[in-house]
C-alpha cells in the first residue's frame, strides 16, 4: 500500500512533470509524450516516471533520446515547482498499456473488415446467380439514396442481369436529381410484380422506409440490406450495415472494387452525388479518409463532379430563393437549450411557389450560426403533420432525439414526423432538448 503522504507527492510530480514536458521541452525530438504515472520511493531517491508516446516504433524512440538528454532540466524544473526536501532522480519508463490497448483497438477494427469483406462477398455471389433482381430505396429520397439506386441499377444491368429498380413513390423523384445518368432506367413499384430472387434495400434501416415496396422486398428469395444507418435493424438475410462508412454509395462502390467489375463514369456519376450529398460536400463528420480515396476514383473513372455541383447546389429556383428568404426572416434562438429553428408553412409554398421538395438543403442555412448546438426545421406537410429535421453542431446527437420522437436518422443528421402544428411541435422539441441536456 502506499501511504496517502506518497500518493499526493506522486500526483503533484505527475501534474508537474506533465506541465513541463507540454511547455517547456523544445527538443524537437520529442513527439507527443503523456505521463501517466509517476512513481517515488519512499526515501524521495528516485522517481519512477511512465510515458506513452503517440506514434509509431520510430518517434517512440526519438522522444525517449531526447527526454533522456532532458533528464536533468527536468529534474531541476521539477524541483523548481514541487517544493520537496529532495528532488528525486527521474528514471523514464515507456508505458505500454496504450500502445496495447491502440493494438486491440486495431485488432477489433481488422475484424470487422474482415466481416464486411465476407459479406461483400456473399452479396456478389447472390447477385452473380441469380435471375431477377428487384432494387429500391427509401421513401422521400435523397442524392445517397438515389446515388446509389441508379448506380447499382447500371452496374448490375451491365453485368447482364434482369433488373427492376424503383423509388417507393416515383412521382414523387426530386427534381434535382433529374440529371442523374439511369434515370430513364427506373420503373416504377408495379414492375416489382412476380417472383423476385433477390431483393436488394439500399439506404433503408428498416423495411418500413421501403413504403409500398416493403412486401415484394419480404416476399423475395433474399432480401439484402445495404446501408450506413447506426439504428439499421439488420432485417435482411444478408445484411451489410457499416455506420462508420459516410453514405451507401460508397458501399456499392466498395463492392464493385471486391468484384472487380469496371466503374463506368455514369456510375461513377451517380455513385459521387451519393457520397458528396450524405457528407455535405466532404464537410460532415462521417468524411473519412476512406470517402476521399472512393471519390478520388470516381473522378478518375471521370464522374462529372462539376455537373453534379451545378446540378443540386446551384440550380435554385427563384421561388425558393424567396422562400428561404422568408424562413431565414424568422429564425429564433432558444439559447436555453442551444437550439435554433425556422419553419415552412403550406401558406409560405402557395405564396412563393416553391415544393417542399426543393427545401431539402434549407437547415444547412441554420447550421452555419455560431453559438448554437441543435438545428430543427419545421415544415408542414400537406395533410397539416409537420415533418422536423434535426442538425447537431457539437456532441448532442440528435439521432436518439429523433428515435424518440418516432423517428430515425443519424448522431448528426436526423428527423421525424410530428402529429400538433409547428407551434406545438416547438414547444414539445424544446422541452424534450432540455430533458436531454439535464
Ligand atoms: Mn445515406
Amino acid at each position: 500500500m502506499i501511504p496517502d503522504r506518497m500518493k499526493r507527492v506522486n500526483e503533484v510530480c505527475k501534474e508537474a512533470l506533465g506541465e513541463i514536458l507540454q511547455k517547456e521541452i523544445k527538443d524537437p525530438r520529442v513527439g507527443f509524450v503523456t505521463v501517466t504515472e509517476v512513481e517515488v520511493s519512499p526515501d524521495m531517491q528516485q522517481a519512477k516516471v511512465s510515458i506513452s508516446v503517440l506514434g509509431d516504433q520510430e518517434e517512440v524512440e526519438k522522444t525517449l533520446e531526447g527526454l533522456e538528454k532532458a533528464k536533468g532540466f527536468l529534474r531541476r524544473e521539477l524541483g523548481n515547482r514541487v517544493r520537496l526536501r529532495y528532488t528525486p532522480e527521474l528514471k523514464i519508463y515507456l508505458d505500454r498499456s496504450a500502445e496495447i490497448s491502440e493494438r486491440v483497438q486495431g485488432l477489433l477494427h481488422d475484424l470487422e473488415e474482415k466481416r464486411d469483406i465476407g459479406l461483400m462477398e456473399d452479396i456478389i455471389e447472390v447477385l452473380q446467380a441469380s435471375g431477377r433482381i428487384g432494387i429500391a430505396s427509401h421513401i422521400n429520397p435523397d442524392g445517397d439514396s438515389i446515388g446509389s439506386l441508379l448506380g447499382l441499377l447500371m452496374i448490375l444491368q451491365r453485368q447482364g442481369k434482369e433488373v427492376c429498380a424503383s423509388i417507393p413513390d416515383p412521382e414523387r423523384y426530386p427534381p434535382k436529381y433529374l440529371f442523374l445518368p439511369g434515370r430513364e432506367l427506373l420503373g416504377t413499384p408495379k414492375d416489382f410484380a412476380g417472383s423476385l430472387e433477390v431483393f436488394v434495400a439500399l439506404d433503408c434501416s428498416n423495411a418500413d422506409r421501403l413504403g409500398g415496396l416493403c412486401k415484394s422486398a419480404e416476399s423475395a428469395e433474399t432480401l439484402v440490406n445495404i446501408d450506413h444507418h447506426e439504428d439499421n435493424k439488420m432485417y435482411g438475410d444478408i445484411n451489410l450495415v457499416d455506420e462508420k462508412t459516410s453514405s451507401t454509395a460508397e458501399l456499392i462502390y466498395r463492392i464493385l472494387i471486391a468484384a472487380g467489375w469496371e466503374l463506368e463514369p455514369d456510375v461513377a456519376t451517380c455513385l459521387y452525388t451519393g457520397l458528396m450529398t450524405d457528407t455535405g460536400r466532404f464537410q460532415h463528420r462521417n468524411t473519412t479518409p476512406e470517402t476521399f480515396d472512393a471519390a478520388s476514383e470516381m473522378v478518375e473513372a471521370g464522374a462529372d463532379i462539376f455537373q453534379v455541383v451545378r446540378e443540386i447546389y446551384e440550380n435554385q429556383s427563384l421561388s425558393y430563393t424567396h422562400l428561404l428568404g422568408k424562413s431565414l426572416q424568422r429564425v429564433e434562438v432558444r439559447e436555453e437549450c442551444g437550439l435554433i429553428y425556422s419553419y415552412v408553412t403550406q401558406a409560405d409554398l402557395d405564396e412563393t411557389g416553391a415544393s417542399l421538395a426543393e427545401t431539402e438543403d434549407l437547415i444547412d442555412y441554420l447550421r452555419v450560426v455560431r453559438g448554437t448546438s441543435v438545428v430543427a426545421l419545421f415544415k408542414e406537410l400537406e395533410d397539416g403533420r409537420v415533418r422536423v429535421s434535426l442538425r447537431s453542431r457539437d456532441t448532442l446527437e440528435v439521432g436518439p432525439i429523433a428515435r424518440t420522437m418516432g423517428g430515425g436518422g443519424h448522431a448528426m443528421a436526423a428527423g421525424y414526423t410530428s402529429d400538433v402544428n409547428i407551434e406545438d411541435s416547438i414547444d414539445v422539441l424544446v422541452g424534450v432538448l432540455r430533458d436531454a441536456q439535464r
